[in-house]
């Protein structure tokens, strides 16, 4: 299985090709399926206890068990590894199964993460929880500049831990620069990518060593699955894999990766659709006199739209926003939309909206959320692939009531 991907798809070969080619004919026992078999076991025969032996030693390569290794989960995570520009990736149950597993990996009782300031809610609750039980140290940054992070690190820094852009605010940070101060203090970087997929930003490619995805989002594309992926260099992936991935437990299903595989061959052309329409909502709404600030990074009004055009191959899908009337004003819209959908998660191909500050991140205290930037009345859509002209006229309507 290892060599599989890189056998079968050439590295010259561009992003949306890769994403489709490389699957079934080799997995499926030379039969010639187009798409790979779903290896529905929880367990691998072996023929003796000798060979049982050797595989569990690892004299002898071949599967075991599920939760250690699946033929159709190993097929997705070679293809993120091939689509990340990294040596491998591992396949989680959630993103939250894949960020956990990745920190605790890592991170060891003692050290000091340092992590950007506008986190997903549930990352927040996972460092304050290694804070307050672990004792690892977590401190919260914007990380505008070099001379800010540099200030920031401690002697005991193991880990810069970032999200660009940033659920929900869309703040963005420098690749680049993060990974070139980590670099020289021999710290790692780990990027939640989430919101951009690595068809739109792949930040191995600026230095980073570890990139996170919520494959429930943008990879899966359909909201039908929960999964999570990293990838990065062999040796910190085996590291992952043999420890807390392997002993906490949170593989994905074979069942899953099927989906994901089947979400990667239309990503580049799903993206492509998000970017263009999420552009004219988010001129939209710039343009609407109820709306006060729109934060998008394809809007030359973003503060960061120079990195934005710097480091990132399109904008993406997802745009924040507040309304003139505030949280009263925002409640009203959101109950009065009928195609946009009023539901959490995010890179779907339906479009949805959310309230950040009593949905996803309401678990986070509200002095803190303010921090991170999520003022009470900010709202969050994920611009879908339908029509954009009908997306902009339930947003106009509901508005407008
Ligand atoms: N990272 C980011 C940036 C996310 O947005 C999420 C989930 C996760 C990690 C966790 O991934 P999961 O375990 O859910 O697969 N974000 C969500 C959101 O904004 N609404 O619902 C879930």
């Amino acid at each position: 299985m290892s060599e599989l991907l890189t056998e079968m798809v050439p590295k010259e070969w561009g992003f949306a090709t890769q994403a489709i080619h490389g699957d079934g004919t080799k997995v499926a026992g030379g039969i010639g399926s187009l798409v790979p078999p779903i290896y529905q076991t929880s367990t691998f025969v072996f023929e003796s206890v000798e060979q049982g032996a050797n595989r569990f030693s690892g004299f002898e390569e071949g599967y075991v068990y599920t939760r250690l290794a699946n033929p159709t989960v190993q097929l997705l995570e070679q293809k993120i590894a091939l689509l990340e520009g990294a040596d491998s990736a591992l396949a989680f149950g959630s993103g939250m199964a894949a960020i956990s597993a990745s920190l605790m990996g890592i991170v060891r009782t003692g050290d000091h993460i340092l992590c950007s300031r506008s986190l997903y809610g549930c990352t927040f609750g996972l460092l304050k929880l290694m804070e307050e039980r672990y004792q690892v140290e977590v401190s919260l940054i914007e990380m505008r500049d070099e001379e800010e992070v540099r200030k920031a690190i401690r002697p005991n820094t193991t880990l810069i831990y970032l999200e660009t852009p940033a659920n929900p605010t869309m703040e963005l940070i420098d690749l680049a620069m993060v990974s070139k101060v980590a670099k020289e203090k021999g710290i790692y970087t780990a990027v939640d990518n989430t919101f951009l997929s690595p068809y739109l930003q792949r930040p191995i490619e600026y230095g980073c060593d570890i990139v996170i995805h919520s494959a429930t989002k943008y990879i899966g594309g359909h909201g039908d699955v929960v999964a999570g992926v990293i990838a990065g260099s062999r040796d910190m992936m085996k590291q992952i894999q043999m420890t807390t991935q392997k002993d906490l437990g949170g593989i994905l299903a074979p069942m899953d990766a099927f989906l994901l595989l089947r979400g990667l061959k239309t990503l580049a052309l799903r993206m492509e659709q998000h970017n263009c329409n999420a552009q004219l909502v988010a001129e939209f709404l710039e343009s609407h006199p109820f709306v006060s600030r729109v934060f998008y990074p394809g809007l030359p009004s973003f503060p960061q739209y120079q990195l934005a055009k710097k480091q990132m191959k399109g904008f993406g899908g997802v745009i924040a926003f507040e309304l003139t009337g505030g949280y009263e004003a925002a409640v009203h819209m959101l109950n009065r939309l009928n195609l946009c959908r009023l539901a959490v998660s995010l890179g779907d191909v339906d479009t949805l909206i959310q309230h950040p500050a009593s949905m996803t991140h309401s678990g986070v205290p509200q002095e803190e959320r303010w921090k991170m930037g999520i003022s009470d009345g900010l709202v969050r859509l994920s611009v879908g692939i339908e029509e954009v002209e009908d997306i902009i006229g339930d947003l106009c309507q509901a508005m407008e009531r």
